[in-house]
């Protein structure tokens, strides 16, 4: 299964079914998946449990032929029941000791987490990943915190060892110094899944990623 790896550049890729110019979510993810992302989150706000199943058992089934990661963001129930590979959850959702009890040893959970608190507490109740953000000011999340900007990135970098995902305006413009702080593995929602070219848009943000490793 493909883990979450510091030292390795790395696109997180999430979906947003109001971002994604009409497309089904089988469109973007496959689009994603064959630009060759490796990573992949579910993310719904809308939909009742038994649709959002159906959309992880699809999710499920692409990501496995295409070797890649699968994660459901806050649904641990859902996660369990497609066999996904992670569950996110943020600061007011289930504690990660209480996601673990549920989804076994096995199972990654990232969690989310806007400061140095936030990030050593992740760490100490066994997080296996933790987003870090939001980098920049996004119009994707509700009730999102104000923008950590680099402060709170480049504390990670330094005094962080468990994995960790940049998130939160990062756009093929910004993202080359966002490596360049240190971050290796980056999340995008609004700029890969309202793309116009989802996969000419994951080839640039590549690119730029590249360009900001040090
Ligand atoms: N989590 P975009 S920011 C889902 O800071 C999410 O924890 C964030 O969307 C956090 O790439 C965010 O379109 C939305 O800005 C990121």
């Amino acid at each position: 299964m493909p883990r979450i790896l510091p030292g390795e550049t790395d696109i997180y890729a999430l979906t947003d079914a109001g971002l994604s110019l009409g497309r089904t979510l089988e469109e973007v993810a496959s689009a994603l998946l064959g630009a060759g992302v490796r990573i992949l989150q579910y993310r719904e706000k809308k939909l009742k449990g038994r649709a959002m199943l159906e959309e992880c058992r699809l999710l499920r089934r692409l990501t496995t032929a295409a070797g890649a990661c699968f994660i459901v963001d806050d649904h641990v129930d859902i996660a369990m029941m497609v066999h996904a590979d992670g569950v996110h959850v943020g600061q007011e959702d289930i504690p990660v000791p209480d996601v673990r009890t549920l989804v076994g040893p096995d199972m990654l959970i990232g969690l989310s987490t806007h400061s140095p608190e936030q990030a050593m507490a992740a760490q100490t109740v066994g997080a296996d990943y933790i987003g870090v953000g939001p980098i920049f000011a996004t119009q994707t999340k509700e009730d999102v915190v104000a923008p950590v900007g680099y402060a709170y990135l480049d504390w990670v970098v330094q005094n962080m060892s468990i994995p960790f995902v940049a998130i939160g305006g990062i756009k093929r413009h910004n993202i080359a110094t966002v490596v360049h702080h240190g971050a290796r593995c980056c999340a995008l929602v609004s700029e890969l899944v309202a793309a116009p070219d989802i996969g000419a848009r994951v080839e640039e943000v590549r690119k730029a990623m590249q360009l900001g490793v040090i």
